[in-house]
């Protein structure tokens, strides 16, 4: 019997199962956060026209989901709790920390920008101390001109006088900003407009198949002009087939991520791209 119908046949039942659930997941959560217990991968994001690598996006999974369906069913899960800043805290803390330690150790080359996805509300927090990250680069000896924070769309801005306001502040401290996932919701372009992000990082449903799908390459081509004219930096997300990265390069895209460019890897891999055809 599926839940759903236990549901209609057994409410109390079902709000038991819920509660227990509920708090097994807490538990997870917090032990978690207590114990590390995430995996930090970091994927290579590519100078296109340049043909290096620019730097990393941060990306975080929990080692044991057990009580989840998967990555995605605990990040939706941790956004229902009133543990949410708490755990971007976390998050970000050990994404900076992991970063840092490899990139001063293993990197001869420490030229790279971190980009690290943060909630939108999050910078909006009183309680949010700026300066803790701050400081926990400065001990890495790390700048803030090298971190650029990816603002994400699944918890889209509502406040936008209030917002950019906020991100000016980070701005002034050298923090970058990248609107993350252009072209999966509804609010891109008003985000656009609004925040002015250094950077505009378009979603992989747009970019997959771009080198034979007319509508997507005239709508890469709006955006494209769009950032050519208020000096925004677009990265292509997703990027999984060679014709895709050659299309975008064609295009005069700035800069690309995907798996045919370089997989989401524990250790620092810079990007691994091929020899072009043309
Ligand atoms: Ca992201
Ligand atoms: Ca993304």
């Amino acid at each position: 019997m599926t839940l759903k119908a236990l549901a209609a046949t057994k409410p109390t039942s079902f709000f038991i199962f819920n509660q227990l659930l509920y708090w097994q997941r807490l538990y997870a959560l917090k032990k978690i956060m207590a114990k590390d217990k995430m995996k930090t991968y970091f994927q290579p994001i590519y100078d296109v026209q340049a043909n290096k690598t620019m730097g990393f996006e941060a990306l975080n999974r929990p080692e044991d989901v057990n009580c989840f369906d998967n990555t995605d069913d605990f990040y939706e899960f941790v956004g229902q709790t009133k543990n949410v800043y708490l755990f971007e805290r976390f998050c970000r803390n050990l994404s900076i920390r992991r970063y840092c330690e490899q990139l001063n150790k293993e990197m001869d080359n420490k030229d790279f920008t971190i980009f690290i996805n943060i909630h939108p509300n999050i910078l909006l927090d009183k309680n949010y101390h700026s300066g803790e990250t701050l400081a926990l680069l400065k001990s890495f000896g790390i700048s803030p001109q090298q971190v650029v924070f990816e603002l994400t769309e699944r918890s889209a801005v509502t406040d936008f006088h209030e917002f950019s306001r906020v991100l000016s502040h980070y701005r002034k401290q050298g923090y970058r900003i990248a609107v993350d996932d252009v072209g999966s919701g509804y609010n891109s372009l008003k985000t656009l407009i609004y925040l002015k992000p250094e950077f505009i990082k378009i979603d992989r449903s747009l970019i997959q198949n771009i080198d034979t799908e007319i509508p997507q390459q005239q709508l890469l081509s709006v955006l494209l002009n769009y950032a050519f004219q208020s000096e925004t930096k677009v990265i292509a997300e997703g990027i999984e087939r060679m014709e895709e990265f050659e299309y975008i390069r064609e295009a005069g895209v700035h800069f690309a991520q995907g798996y045919a460019i370089g997989r989401p890897n524990e250790q620092l891999c810079e990007a691994n791209v091929p020899l072009m055809r043309k």
